[in-house]
């Protein structure tokens, strides 16, 4: 896998100064940008430095333990799909057990990788303890194709709840 440098810093105002530029290497990929890694430099004119290392790429659950610490769970293999960007929280099959309804893909990426576009949104049964199960797009009802950036419940005047999936240059998805 090949990292990109996302940003070259070249000095204007000092003349004869060297343009370097420093690949940077995978383990520092930060996929908040957009699978590129941001960079810093330790002075005006030293090398190129991650800005942090990346270790884990899945998308997971943090539960807050209490004590400062987060226990680390991975989200079911369905929600790996594709990135990730939006989630919506609620209890979705009525059992009293947080659920969690994704969506996301991505299709800004360069050309020679293709665009994420392998998630149609999915829904994740909790089972209060911190466990979740995904539920098949035939038997949820929940099936969005495009980058989903939203998913929110609202309440309509007659005190039904609609979810709505809002997409980058796309319409927006009612389900009942
Ligand atoms: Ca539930």
């Amino acid at each position: 896998m090949q990292i990109y440098c996302d940003y070259i810093f070249y000095a204007t105002n000092v003349a004869g100064a060297p343009l370097r530029i420093t690949p940077l290497e995978p383990l520092a990929a930060d996929l908040h940008y957009r699978g590129f890694s941001a960079v810093r430099r330790a002075t005006p004119y030293s090398p190129h430095i991650p800005f942090g290392t990346a270790t884990e790429f899945a998308s997971l659950l943090l539960l807050n333990q209490g004590d400062e610490t987060f226990r680390q769970t991975p989200l079911p293999v369905e929600a790996q799909f594709a990135p990730i960007y939006a989630i919506l929280l609620g209890d979705f099959n009525r059992d009293g057990n947080k659920d969690l309804l994704l969506g996301g893909n991505f299709y800004g990426a360069p050309p020679e990788q293709g665009r994420y576009d392998a998630g149609y949104g999915c829904l994740l049964l909790g089972n209060g303890a911190g466990t979740f199960t995904s539920v098949s797009l035939q038997n949820s009802g929940f099936v969005v194709a495009g980058e989903i950036r939203q998913i929110k419940a609202v309440q309509t005047a007659a005190g039904k709840t609609l979810i709505m999936a809002a997409r980058n240059n796309d319409t927006v998805m009612i389900f009942r």
